[in-house]
C-alpha cells in the first residue's frame, strides 16, 4: 500500500489560521496497486477500475485503486508471488496459473467439465466457489470475485484443427499450469508453457505453432494476425479470479473488509456484463482481421481427456468436487 498524508480541508483551514501542520490530524490516503496483463479497455481491467471507484467513494477517499494494465507489473506467475507477499495489493489473473499452488483451482479448468457459462457461474457463485475461494487464504490471498473468461479454443498458424489427428506434433503454447500442459499433450500436441506477453513473437517466429484462448484475448493482442486458424474446441472455461493480498486485506477494519468484499461482488457483476458484450465484438473483429473459424466435433477431444482426469482427479477431495460440479444444474 502506498500511503501519503493528505491535507484535508479542515487541516487546510487550520493551516491558514496559523497552526503548525504537524499538530494536525491528517487523513491517511492509501493507493492500492492492482495488476493485470490485459490492456486498458479490456473487461477485466475496466471492472477492477470500477471496483476502485466504488471503494474510493465508499471509503470517502481513504482508499484508491491504481490498475497497472498490460503486464506493467510482470507476467501472471510473477505477480501472483508479489501479491502473496504483499508487494502488490490486488491482482486479476486466470485461475490456471494457480493450479500448481492451489490444487482445488484445477477443478475450475478441467476440460469439458462445465456445460455452459451458466453452469460455471452457478458453481463459482455457490458453495463450491466459496470452498475454492477459501483454499486461496493459506496462500496469502483473499478472493474478491470470479470473473468470466469465456471458452478457450485452439488457434494456430498452420491449419484448421478438425480432428485429433490435426493436433499431432503441433507446438501449442499453454499457461504455466501442469493441468494445461497435460491437456494439450493428451491431445497429441506438444505443450509449451510461456507467459502470455511473449506469445505474439513466439507465434510470429514459429517458436510455437499455436495457443488456446478465448476470443477477446485472441483479439486484443492481435494473435489472429500471426495465427489465423481458430478452431472451436471450447475445451476449458477456466474463469478469471480477482484477488487481494491477505497482508493488505488484514490491515483493513472489519467494516472495510466487508466493503471490499461487497465491491468485489459489484465488480464481478459489471465484469460479466462487459464480458458478454466484448466476446461478441471480439469474434466479429477477428473475422474482419482475417481469422478463419471452424467448428469441431468435440467427442474425440472429450474422450482424449480421460488421462487428464486420471492424473488430476486422484484425491477424495478432487473426486468429490468434480462430482458435485457435475451435479449442479
Ligand atoms: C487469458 C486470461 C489471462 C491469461 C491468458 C493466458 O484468457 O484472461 O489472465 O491467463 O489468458 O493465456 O495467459
Amino acid at each position: 500500500m502506498l500511503t501519503r498524508r493528505r491535507l484535508t480541508s479542515r487541516a487546510a483551514a487550520l493551516a491558514l489560521s496559523g497552526l503548525a501542520l504537524s499538530a494536525l490530524p491528517a487523513m491517511a490516503q492509501t493507493t492500492l496497486r492492482s495488476a493485470d496483463i490485459h490492456p486498458d479497455g479490456y473487461p477485466t481491467v475496466e471492472s477492477v477500475k470500477y471496483f476502485g471507484e466504488i471503494i474510493e467513494k465508499k471509503s470517502n477517499g481513504k482508499y484508491k485503486v491504481q490498475v497497472f494494465s498490460s503486464g506493467q507489473l510482470g507476467g501472471e506467475k510473477d505477480t501472483i508471488e508479489q501479491t502473496r507477499f504483499g508487494v502488490i495489493d490486488l491482482n486479476r489473473i486466470n485461475t490456471a496459473p494457480f493450479n500448481n499452488l492451489i490444487p482445488e483451482t484445477a477443478v475450475l479448468g478441467m476440460p469439458f467439465l462445465f456445460r455452459s457459462t451458466d453452469h460455471m457461474y452457478k458453481v463459482v457463485d455457490g458453495p463450491i466457489g466459496a470452498e475454492i475461494a477459501k483454499a486461496f487464504e493459506p496462500h496469502g490471498l483473499v478472493v474478491l470475485g470470479f470473473f468470466d473468461s469465456g471458452a478457450r479454443s485452439m488457434y494456430n498458424s498452420k491449419k484448421p484443427i478438425k480432428t485429433l489427428d490435426d493436433m499431432k506434433g503441433m507446438k501449442i503454447r499453454v499457461q504455466q499450469s501442469d493441468l494445461f500442459i497435460a491437456m494439450i499433450n493428451a491431445l497429441g500436441a506438444n505443450a509449451t508453457p510461456m507467459p502470455f506477453g511473449e506469445l505474439y513473437s513466439g507465434l510470429q517466429t514459429g517458436l510455437v505453432d499455436g495457443a488456446e484462448n478465448n476470443y477477446p484475448s485472441y483479439d486484443s493482442v492481435k494473435h489472429y494476425e500471426v495465427a489465423k486458424y481458430y478452431s472451436l474446441t471450447e475445451h476449458s472455461l477456466a474463469p478469471e479470479v480477482f484477488v487481494m493480498s491477505k497482508r493488505a486485506f488484514d490491515k483493513l477494519s472489519p467494516d472495510e473488509q466487508k466493503m471490499f468484499k461487497e465491491a468485489g461482488l459489484e465488480a464481478t457483476k459489471k465484469m460479466r456484463e462487459l464480458w458478454a458484450k466484448r466476446d461478441v465484438e471480439a469474434k466479429d473483429h477477428v473475422v474482419k482481421g482475417g481469422a478463419i473459424i471452424n467448428e469441431v466435433d468435440k467427442k474425440p477431444f472429450i474422450d482424449a481427456m480421460k488421462p487428464v482426469y486420471d492424473k488430476f482427479v486422484t484425491t477424495d477431495k478432487m473426486k468429490d468436487l468434480v462430482a458435485r460440479i457435475r451435479a449442479v444444474n
